[in-house]
Parts: C-alpha cells; sequence; structure tokens
C-alpha cells in the first residue's frame, strides 16, 4: 500500500506535516509557499478537470490511472499524465523532506543501498548526478524496479511519474526551475546540495519496508 493507492477523484491538495519555513535556509518558506500552494494546487485542479467527464475513471487510485496511462482515453491522457504525475510527485516530495532531515538512512535501505550502489556517497552521487543532468524540467529518483526488490536511481521528464514504468519512487527531487529559481538562480547545483540536508530517510524507509508491493 504506497501513498498514492488511497488517492481518487476529486484530489485534493494535501497540507504540509511542516511550517513552510522549517526548511530553511535549505529551502525558503517563499518557495515552499508557491511551489505548494500554486504549482502543486494547480497539478490538482487540472488533474481534477481532466477526469470531470469520465465517471468511470473517478474511482480508480492515482496509482492505476498512471500504470494503466495505456488503457485511458486518448483526449485526456496527456493531461493525466501530466497533471497526475504531478500531483503524486509532489505528494512524495513533501514528505521525503524533514526539517528533521539529513543524514544517512539506516537498517535495511542502508543496507540495500550499500548492496547496490557501493556506498551511501556513491548513490549521492549518482542520484545527484541525475538531478543535474535532466535537461529542462523533470524530477531524479530513487525507486523499487518492478520486482519491487532492486533500487534503480534515474530520472524523468516533464511531471512522468516511475509509476509510469511500473516502479515504486520512494526518493524525488523536483529540479523543475519553480522548485529553486527564486532561491538559487540557476545554480541548480547547489540546490542539490543543500536538499540533502532536509531528506527524510525514515520517510524513505518506510516506503521502503512497505510490505504490499503490487
Ligand atoms: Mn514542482
Amino acid at each position: 500500500m504506497q501513498m498514492y493507492d488511497t488517492l481518487t477523484y476529486p484530489f485534493q491538495l494535501p497540507d504540509l506535516d511542516y511550517p513552510l519555513g522549517v526548511l530553511e535556509p535549505h529551502i525558503e518558506a517563499r518557495t515552499m509557499e508557491i511551489h505548494h500552494g500554486k504549482h502543486h494546487a494547480g497539478y490538482v485542479a487540472k488533474l481534477n478537470a481532466a477526469l470531470e467527464h469520465y465517471p468511470d475513471l473517478q474511482s480508480k487510485t492515482l496509482t492505476d490511472l498512471l500504470r494503466d496511462y495505456t488503457s485511458l482515453p486518448e483526449e485526456i491522457k496527456k493531461a493525466v499524465i501530466n497533471n497526475g504525475g504531478g500531483h503524486a510527485n509532489h505528494t512524495l516530495f513533501w514528505q521525503v523532506m524533514s526539517p528533521d532531515g539529513g543524514g544517512d538512512p539506516s537498517g535495511s535501505l542502508a543496507e540495500m543501498i550499500n548492496e547496490t550502489f557501493g556506498g551511501f556517497s556513491s548513490f549521492k552521487e549518482a542520484f545527484a548526478s541525475e538531478a543535474a543532468t535532466v535537461f529542462g524540467s523533470g524530477w531524479a529518483w530513487l525507486s523499487l524496479d518492478q520486482d519491487g526488490k532492486d533500487l534503480h536511481v534515474g530520472h524523468t521528464p516533464n511531471q512522468n511519474s516511475p509509476l509510469l514504468e511500473n516502479h515504486i519512487p520512494l526518493l524525488g527531487i523536483d529540479v523543475w526551475e519553480h522548485a529553486y529559481y527564486l532561491q538559487y538562480q540557476n545554480k541548480r547545483a547547489d540546490y542539490i546540495e543543500a536538499w540533502w540536508n532536509v531528506v527524510n530517510w525514515d520517510k524513505v524507509a518506510e516506503l521502503y519496508n512497505e510490505p504490499a508491493r503490487s
């Protein structure tokens, strides 16, 4: 059971679990305010608008809408990919950040990261490299592969969710300019470096340890 499995139409903008300014100095309150209150809210509104006249799709979870996107009506497919992806990606993004974040992962997630990438610093390098080299707008991800066992680092363009490839996203960084431009301008690398200080590894481990992976 992942966090998108309980989300259905009409979709709602989730509240943040923390005040806007608590991720400072790494991410400023003004960026959080616009990012959550305008950008994320916009994806939710457009996703609802796309599904408004499709009652048979309104009972589908966000997970199923994205995983089964090939079966969506052609006229709303792109809108669901973009805005459903935007809703899923940002819902995760707020939760994998915390004012108590940073540091290293622990437990079975840490063991798997070491096994897969040859150590935490090698993982960070690979992930940051994906984030730095996304051309234009997109996301870098740590996800579980289709079998739910193997960890994978990669990136997606635009608001494409790893769910489109049947991957389970565990950790994602938004590298759209709206995520950092007010504070970091064109210095995406500085934003990525600062972002590690707010990563909520407890939440990432919780997602990794979710028992039901279908
Ligand atoms: Mn964003």
